[in-house]
């Protein structure tokens, strides 16, 4: 008998770092501020029939509406309440989108808000983003509701009330992360209030939770919150399927807070990668391609089955957040379509792929002074919708990433060669690297300032192959370069700065 109930709470704690996704969909996508009606076509005109398992989407819940005199994405990592009403839609569309999404085999992952409610000089009054009434001085929340016993003010001990040094382990957790105020986790109050939100998501079909500012919460309050979560519904999911968590913990390195603190929760967020990975591929402080051949945890990275990876986050694409200039995004699209085809080869982490709008990014002092500007939006502040022009792009200002045919397409070979060992790496010992994943796939990167000649054991049963960053596989034909491969060996030259091989016949 107590053998049986150990092996219960085994499988239920493991549970939570399982993606939930179905099987062969290998990569989720951050569609960053993106309204829900727009996600729900999103998912079955483009995610599904592509292979995307899942969305992160922004924050579902209500928020405070800052005018000053535009309203900032960041907005909405300031609750109000756990009314699902935001920029995005309302409670109505957000089932719309996950029912629709869920239906097509796409799933819906929610970056949750739990550590604070809004900043402390927010006000009072109902400029909320559902009119509920708020007063931040007094700490009232009665859409919550939440009241002054409800935040750790008595328990931070700086002078400012704020966190002041990130070396203090009890200031990050007790104190307000850029004065936001602090939930008393601690309180079995707060952790039910936090527990009924993320619930009524479980209720309507959502597959999993990034967890905002999880650093700034004691692993074992999360714990205690996340004991408290359904299964996830059965109409989609197999019966007792946990959800999947991913905790937002910065670790750089040099801080006592570390990543690992938070491994008996979920996965957590591994930011090194695009930070090192970045440095890479910019060739900065002497780094080179053929330095990845250990890439993973011999980068000194968490171990895999605990990492979500990304080369860029909604954040430190424009200075947020860590990770510092090294950072790609797709203002460097060269750079980032081989930072993302690197990610998507190789088998190190889950993967989630960055979709952005554009804004007028604007440099002073070293500094973008419009790191704070809006998703697209009309005139009384609502956000554009995500329109699809003729050649597949978007509109609209959104940038839409995850559409560009290099990253869909590895979106796709990861999914190909799921499973498969990291085999056959080569390099020239500068930037001309190339590897594979058993016999299902070959991709060779290129980011020398000269061609490369070379002749490969790529692993692939002889054949003919599509490029499927130069074009991909179309009716019988390739639409790129096609590759032919020698029972032995295949010539690899001639190829542009990021090429992979997938299998077309
Ligand atoms: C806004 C205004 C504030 C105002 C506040 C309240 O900007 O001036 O006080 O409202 O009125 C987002 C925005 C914030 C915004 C907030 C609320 O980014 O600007 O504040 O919404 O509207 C830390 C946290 C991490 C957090 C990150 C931004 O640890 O959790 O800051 N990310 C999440 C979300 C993010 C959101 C929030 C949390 C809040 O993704 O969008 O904020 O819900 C060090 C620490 C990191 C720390 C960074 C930045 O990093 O390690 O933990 O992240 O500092 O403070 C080197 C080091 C590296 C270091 C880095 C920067 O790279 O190696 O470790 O330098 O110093």
């Amino acid at each position: 008998m107590r053998v049986f109930l150990l092996l219960v709470a085994f499988e239920l704690s493991w549970a939570q770092y399982n993606p939930n996704t179905k099987p062969g969909r290998t990569s989720i996508v951050h569609l960053f501020e993106w309204r829900w009606a727009d996600i729900a076509l999103e998912c079955e005109r483009y995610l599904a029939p592509n292979g995307f398992g899942g969305v992160q989407i922004s924050p579902p819940n209500e928020n405070l509406v800052v005018t000053n005199p535009w309203r900032p994405w960041w907005e909405r990592y300031q609750p109000i309440s756990y009314k699902l009403c935001s920029r995005s839609g309302n409670e109505n569309e957000f089932k719309d989108m996950v029912t629709r999404c869920n239906n097509v085999g796409v799933y819906i992952y929610v970056d949750a808000v739990v550590n604070h409610m809004c900043g402390a000089a927010a006000g009072s009054g109902t400029h909320s983003t559902c009119g509920s009434y708020f007063n931040s001085e007094t700490h009232d929340f009665p859409a919550v509701p939440y009241s002054g016993w409800d935040f750790n003010d008595w328990k931070c001990k700086t002078g400012s009330g704020e966190i002041e040094n990130y070396g203090d382990p009890y200031q990050v957790r007790d104190c307000r992360l850029v004065s936001l105020l602090d939930l008393a986790l601690e309180k079995d109050y707060v952790r039910s209030k936090v527990a009924e939100y993320m619930n009524h998501l479980i209720d309507i079909g959502v597959a999993g939770f990034r967890i905002d500012a999880s650093k700034h919460m004691w692993p074992g309050d999360m714990k205690a919150f996340l004991d408290k979560l359904k299964n996830l519904r059965t109409t989609w999911f197999a019966e007792g399927t946990r959800p999947f968590i991913f905790q937002e913990v910065i670790d750089l390195g040099g801080e006592p807070i570390k990543a690992s603190d938070y491994y008996g929760n979920g996965r957590v967020t591994e930011f090194k990668y695009g930070a090192k990975l970045g440095t890479v591929i910019r060739k900065w402080s002497g780094e080179k391609m053929a330095y990845l051949k250990n890439w993973g945890e011999g980068w000194g990275f968490m171990p895999s089955d605990k990492a979500v990876v990304f080369v860029d986050n909604h954040d430190n694409q424009r200075g947020h957040g860590a990770g510092g200039s090294a950072i790609l995004t797709f203002w460097d699209s060269r750079q980032y379509k081989m930072a993302v085809g690197f990610m998507l080869a190789h088998p190190y982490g889950f993967t989630r792929v960055m979709s952005s709008f554009r804004w007028p990014r604007y440099f002073e002092n070293g500094k973008d002074i419009n790191d704070w500007v809006g998703p697209p939006s009309n005139g009384d502040g609502s956000t554009k919708s995500v329109t699809i022009n003729p050649d597949t792009t978007c509109g609209n200002d959104w940038v839409c990433e995850h559409r560009w045919r290099q990253i869909r397409n590895m979106v796709i070979f990861r999914n190909v060669v799921d499973g498969q060992p990291f085999t056959n790496w080569w390099d020239n010992n500068s930037n001309q690297v190339a590897f594979g994943r058993g016999n299902k796939g070959f991709i060779v990167f290129n980011n020398d300032d000269w061609n490369m000649s070379e002749t490969l054991q790529t692993g692939l049963p002889a054949g003919t192959y599509c490029d499927v960053i130069s074009g991909q596989k179309e009716g019988n034909g390739c639409s790129g370069i096609k590759i032919q491969v020698n029972a032995t060996a295949t010539d690899a030259f001639a190829m542009s700065a990021l090429t992979a091989i997938d299998e077309c016949h």
